[in-house]
Formats: structure tokens, sequence, C-alpha cells
């Protein structure tokens, strides 16, 4: 059993990561970027360690460097945390290999999950609702893709095995498109992600993206901690979470997260998890199950008072879950608003100075970030610079204190898109909790930002 963690991931969520190992006794190594000398949390841990220039490919996603930072400093877990090689299968079998332990679940189940078509897979055969499409992947026969799109019924969406979250899928509206969307998507597919493999899927118009949370332990302990709704996006960029998913019945998400936990038992997943979902017409459908701790897991945080980055790291150290299904309840709405150093009408990234930082507070509000006054956000990275959370036991309580906290913070500085924000928390179509996942982009082509948001 590890007694310290190296983690290997940078801003909100390094600290986020520093925080639980702390209050668990942990020793903790910090691994940084030349460009990220200053982050807050390298101050906190125990040891840091310098690996590499600011360019991620040659720091935060240079495998070998981590492990051997991780053997130099006698660190026995590496925590990825989300994004850099938090989804690298090739990177959790080399750290096992080393005989360090990679918090998250086994490299065998990342790339059972990284390849889409073996993930739909592994649910449909565990009774998880998956969107009707091709049985596995694409034969080379135009005749035979031709059958399965017909089947599935267009317009159909082809995608790349090896995609995700948005990247290698093409939609097709009709049949005579059919043959040269899946030879330019094969192409694109073999190039970015070294495998041609594609899948199709009936292409649905207008979803609501609904993710389930799930712990499971390496005891045949699983839980599942409730639903997100993520629908707030563009271009595949969340910018607002919520819990629970407005206007949802209890039973249905009860139902898909009993699913999902069999559906884990049933190819030994261990650790945190989480089954994204189209949800249209009444229906859950099954896109892809993500393997690390994510963005937005504060927003169930909230709702179910479980640390969920404790419970993977005690799961990581053999632990049993500490809670049940049944000690598990939901308690009010809780939203999240994902704040960048961005241009809140152009969203081009605005790194630099802030030159005052002032986190708001009070009742139902927390505050995830890694800034403080004088902190220069560097431009070689995410613009993700704080997640601001608000709790309530309505929604429109929650709704209410976030517009409350939006007021409070300080940035200064720094160009953010907290105004984005403000509008986006009194659009009607989010106020009355009815948006599929084109509203914002919808409300962008419309204009509605540059009418009224400009100062
Ligand atoms: C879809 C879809 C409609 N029908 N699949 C985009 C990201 C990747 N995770 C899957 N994606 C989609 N798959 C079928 N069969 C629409 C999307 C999609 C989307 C999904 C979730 C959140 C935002 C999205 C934005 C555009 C398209």
């Amino acid at each position: 059993m590890f007694d310290s963690v190296l983690i290997a991931n940078r801003g909100e969520i390094a600290l986020r990561i520093l925080r639980a190992c702390r209050a668990l006794g942990l020793r903790t190594i910090a691994v940084y970027s030349e460009a990220d000398k200053d982050l807050r949390h390298l101050a906190l841990a125990d040891q840091s360690l310098c690996i590499g220039p600011a360019r991620a490919a040659e720091s935060y996603l240079d495998g070998n460097a981590i492990i051997l930072a991780a053997r130099l400093t006698g660190a026995g877990a590496i925590h990825p945390g989300y994004g850099f090689l938090s989804e690298n299968a090739g990177f959790a079998e080399a750290v096992e290999r080393s005989g360090l332990t990679f918090i998250g679940p086994s490299s065998e189940a990342i790339r059972l999950m990284g390849d889409k078509v073996s993930a739909k897979r592994t649910m449909r055969a565990a009774g998880v609702p998956c969107v009707p499409g091709s049985e596995g992947a694409l034969p080379d026969d135009p005749l035979a893709i031709a059958d399965i799109a017909e089947a599935a019924g267009y317009p159909v969406i082809v995608k790349a095995a090896g995609g995700g979250g948005g990247r290698g899928m093409r939609i097709v509206r009709d049949p005579t498109e059919l043959a040269q969307a899946v030879a330019v998507t094969r192409e694109e597919a073999a190039r970015a992600f070294n495998n041609p493999a594609l899948y199709i899927e009936k292409f649905l118009e207008a979803p609501r993206h609904i993710e389930i949370q799930i712990l499971t332990d390496k005891h045949g302990n699983a839980v599942w901690l409730g639903e997100r709704d993520c629908s707030m996006q563009r271009r595949h960029q969340k910018v607002i979470e919520e819990a629970p998913a407005p206007g949802i019945a209890r039973e249905e998400i009860a139902g898909l997260g009993r699913r999902c936990i069999e559906a884990c038992l049933s190819f030994g997943y261990c650790g945190a998890g989480t089954f994204e979902f189209l949800y249209e017409d009444g229906a859950f459908y099954f896109i892809e199950m993500n393997t690390r701790v994510q963005v937005e897991h504060p927003v169930t945080e909230l709702i179910t008072g479980v640390d969920i980055v404790r419970e993977q790291i005690n799961i990581a150290r053999g632990g049993a879950l500490a809670i049940t299904q049944s000690d598990i309840r939901m308690h009010g709405h809780a939203i999240e608003c994902r704040i960048n150093a961005e241009d809140p009408f152009s969203f081009t990234p605005a790194p630099g100075c802030v030159e005052r930082w002032t986190p708001p507070g009070g009742p139902g509000i927390r505050v995830e970030s890694h800034l403080y006054s004088g902190y220069v956000v560097p431009p070689h990275y995410d613009s993700l610079i704080a997640k601001l959370l608000a709790h309530g036991q309505t929604r429109a309580e929650a709704i209410a204190r976030m517009k409350g906290a939006l007021e409070e913070i300080e940035t200064r500085g720094l160009t953010t898109n907290v105004p984005l924000h403000v509008r986006l928390l009194s659009e009607e179509g989010f106020a009355a909790g009815s948006f599929d996942i084109h509203h914002l982009e919808t409300l962008i082509a419309q204009g509605w930002l540059k009418q009224e948001a400009r100062p």
C-alpha cells in the first residue's frame, strides 16, 4: 500500500488532488513544467520536481519523465488527474510495470473503453442501452456499410473507434454521401488515432448530454452517484454542468445507475468512472465511458457529500468503499460554471497576470482554483482558471447563489468568461432547464451574445 503520491497534472486539479492526499495523510510530490514553477500546489507539496519545458508534449505528456520523477522521489503512486496522460493505456501500463500504482482503473480497462467499438460492445452485453447502429467495427464492403446505415436509419453519424470527445466523427444525412464520409473519416482516424476502425450510429438531432458517476472498488463494491447534465457546451467544451438533470424522473436515473454498476462489475472496472449518455425523447443511449476523474466531479460531490478524489485514492490503495448505495442520498441542486481566461465573446484564450484574485464565498459556494493575486496564467495550457460551484436546496436557489458569486468574483487584470456566465444564468432556456447540446451554439449563431452582452 502506497503512502506517497506523485501528482502528474497542473492547475486546479493538481491542487484538488494534493488536498485529497493531505487529508489522507499521504506524502505529495508535484511535477511541473518550466512554465509552471509558480503553480499554487508546488508550494504545498512535500516535494516538487521540474520535468521539462513548457510544451506539454515534453513535460506533462512525457510518461517516461514522469515515471523517472516517481522513481527519483520514491513515490508509490501516480495520480494523472484529467486530460494529459489520464486515459493513456500505454502510460498506465508503464506505471504498472514500474511497480507503481496508477490511480485509476487497470490499463486493460482504459484500453477497452478507449476503443469506442469495444466499449459499446461491452456495454451492450451488460444491458446498458446504446445508440442503434453497427454491431462492432464497419466492414470494408461499401454495400454492407450502406445496409448498416440504412438499418440504423438516416441521418447517421460515422465515428472513429479511436476517437471520442467529439474527435473523428462525421454526420451523413443522405445515402449518396455515405461512401465519401466513410473514406474521409477512415483516413483521418488512421492518421490521428493510428486506428482506422469506424462505427456507425443513428444521429440523434437534439439530445441532452447526461452522465452517470460511478465508483467501484477491488472488493466488488460499486455505487452510482447520480447524474450530471452537461448539455451547456460549445465546440465540445463544457461551459456549465449541473446535477440533478432538470426534468428527468429519479426512477429513470436509478434504473440507469444500476445498469452502469452491473456493467462495471461485468468487466472488472475499478475506480472512479463516468458513463456518458445522450438523452432524447425520454430514452438514454450510451456513447462513451470516461475512465478518469472529470472536471465537473465537484457537482456530484456537492449533492452526495462523497469526496470522489479521496475515494479514488482509497480504492487504488486497495481500500473498500466506505459507502453503500443505500447510504447515498442526493441533496438539493448543484451547478458549476467553468471560469476560463478567455474573451467572453470570441472565446479566444486570454492568458496574463491576475493582479488581484478575490474568490467569492457564502452559503453553498465552493471554488476550485489555483489562482492567487499576482499569478500569471501561462499561454501553453487549457484556459480553465477556476471552477465556481453553487449548491442550494432547489435549482432556483443554486442559480441565485451562483449569480451572487459571479458578481463577487474578482479577477482584476485578466479577461475571463464571467460575463458569459452572468448572461447564461438569466437566459430563458437555461432558466427553464430546457436545453440540449446545441442550445449555446444556437444562441451564439443567433447573435445572442453580441445583442445584449457587450457593455
Ligand atoms: C452523437 C451525437 C448525436 N448522435 N452521437 C460528440 C462528442 C462525442 N462524445 C459524441 N458526440 C456526439 N455523438 C449520435 N449518435 C451528438 C454528439 C454531439 C455532442 C454530444 C455530447 C455533447 C456535446 C455534443 C456536441 C455535438 C455533438
